[in-house]
């Protein structure tokens, strides 16, 4: 049985508009994930990303103590998210970190665990998912990289306007998990655990009827400096604190 624990965090928000939440990640990497058997990060590490040309001072500290914890040895497994789906190879490497398909299933210990970042199992968020599925589409999302630097940042924050404004139209029941798309998951999967974040709304969710029984963890976004993270040791998922 792995002796050290494992860290499962997502939806960290990090931007030069927050430096209590870089300082709170600087924390739990050099108090927490230093003495880790492993880090799984499951997106939206950053608020926005537009591109690895990303010159702010939290790309590069965040780039740097990355890149210390597979120093020490401890390797970081990382998805991508919603905010974040364009962080690309050249920013992954330079960080030393290992991509991490979205969904995927990993084993601790012999148990099997799905990993998501969350958004694909929003289902009934239609504008959503049509969205989504344009801005993954790989000729788009070059001609977007192609274009400069002020330009991809200036659309960035048009479509988060979007967003927001479209968010506060919706209503919570719409933007959050689609429990049908996750049961089809757990079925396909062939597991009894789910781990995923973007809904911002931490929770152990235990389905007792369900055949056969799961569990889903939600993961919590970081905000004012907490976050409720995962944390697995001994043989159990458990709620951590920062
Ligand atoms: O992130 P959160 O929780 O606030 O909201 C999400 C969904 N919104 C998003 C948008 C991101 O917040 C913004 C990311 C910007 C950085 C990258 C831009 C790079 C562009 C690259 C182009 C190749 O993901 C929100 C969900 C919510 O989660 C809950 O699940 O509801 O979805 C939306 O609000 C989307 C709208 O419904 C539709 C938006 C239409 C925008 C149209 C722009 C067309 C893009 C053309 C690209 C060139
Ligand atoms: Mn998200």
């Amino acid at each position: 049985m792995l002796t050290k624990p494992i860290y499962i965090i997502s939806d960290l928000h990090l931007g030069d508009g927050h430096p209590e939440l870089l300082e709170a990640f600087e924390r739990f990497i050099d108090i927490k994930a230093r003495n880790a058997h492993a880090l799984y990060i499951l997106g939206d590490l950053f608020e926005a990303w537009v591109g690895d040309d990303d010159e702010s001072l939290t790309a590069k500290r965040v780039c740097e103590r990355l890149k210390s914890l597979a120093e020490l040895g401890v390797p970081v497994f990382y998805m991508h998210g919603n905010r974040d789906f364009l962080v690309g190879k050249s920013y992954i490497k330079q960080a030393c970190m290992h991509s991490l398909p979205d969904p995927s299933v990993v084993t601790f210990d012999g148990h099997d665990i799905l990993m998501s970042h969350g958004d694909l199992l929003c289902t009934h968020d239609i504008p959503y998912q049509r969205y989504r599925w344009l801005v993954h589409r790989s000729w788009l999302q070059a001609l977007f990289l192609a274009l400069p630097r002020s330009f991809r940042d200036k659309l960035g924050n048009k479509i988060r306007m979007k967003s927001q404004e479209q968010g506060s139209k919706k209503t919570m029941n719409l933007m959050d998990v689609d429990e049908e798309t996750v049961t089809k998951w757990l079925k396909q999967y062939q597991v009894y655990t789910i781990v995923h974040g973007h809904t911002h709304k931490p929770f152990k969710h235990f389905y007792p009827m369900s055949h056969p029984p799961f569990t889903r963890f939600v993961l919590g976004a970081w905000e004012n400096g907490q976050a409720r993270i995962l944390c697995y040791q001994r043989g159990e998922l458990a709620f951590v604190d920062l």
